[in-house]
């Protein structure tokens, strides 16, 4: 049922995309399919252009006939669609659970809009359930480590932290990095924690997505639920 909620929502996303929008297309099993729904219109005859979140999506988008570009051709776009692991009722995202968090948001940053795809599953009213993700460098992994559970502590936070992919096979972003999956349970303040771990050097990016949803699509048992922030 969860994967048919996934595509109701998506396909949804796809009927606010207008004709000549760039758009950042999102990672995930949610977003794939907007990126095939996106495609069946494309192949319509819309015309838009994408700048995609990840490997995997670009050769997807590619694989359904979208234009795609880059945000360095394309620096400001319209609207970006994502899933995401969770969504809180002020649209403040978990996200990374594909290991894409850093070009998601980058690319959400650079568009005007965005727009989440989720089913029901993913709505709480507090955040953390889903373990944090927190892109880091490779190199300092001991010390940045160290720094993420002191930023934890500060903020009342405690839980197990893993390297994704373990120690002798970390798993590496597309763009070189490390993930730590933080379980944290509940994250009562994710504005202070998101500073916290911004500040710390060897964090490159965290999951906590915070003021870039506008609105999210989210599908379930009652049909398709709009949120807006
Ligand atoms: C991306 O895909 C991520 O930021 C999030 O981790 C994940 C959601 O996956 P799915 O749509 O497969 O549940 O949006």
């Amino acid at each position: 049922m969860s994967d048919e909620w996934k595509r109701l929502a998506a396909e949804r996303a796809v009927e606010d995309v207008m004709p000549g929008m760039k758009l950042g297309i999102g990672t995930g099993s949610t977003a794939e399919h907007f990126v095939k729904a996106l495609g069946a219109r494309v192949r319509d005859g819309l015309d838009v252009i994408g700048v995609p979140t990840s490997e995997r999506t670009r050769e997807l988008a590619l694989s359904e006939g979208i234009q795609l570009t880059t945000l360095e051709a394309e620096p400001q776009l319209d609207l970006t669609v994502d899933g995401a692991d969770e969504l809180d009722p002020s649209l403040v995202l978990i996200k990374g659970g594909g290991g894409a968090l850093l070009r998601e948001k980058i690319v959400a940053a650079a568009s005007k809009r965005m727009i989440v795809i989720a089913d029901a599953s993913k709505v709480v009213d507090v955040l953390g359930a889903f373990a944090l993700p927190i892109e880091v460098m490779p190199f300092g992994l001991a010390a940045t480590w160290n720094a993420i559970e002191a930023a934890l502590a500060e903020n009342g936070l405690s839980g197990d932290l893993v390297l994704r992919g373990g120690k002798d096979h970390p798993f590496v972003t597309d763009g070189g990095h490390y993930i730590i999956d933080a379980a944290l349970g509940r994250i009562e303040h994710p504005a202070c924690l998101a500073e916290d771990l911004a500040a710390i050097p060897g964090v490159v990016e965290h999951g906590l997505f915070i003021g870039l949803a506008d609105k999210a699509y989210v599908a379930g048992a009652d049909g398709v639920l709009v949120v807006e922030a």
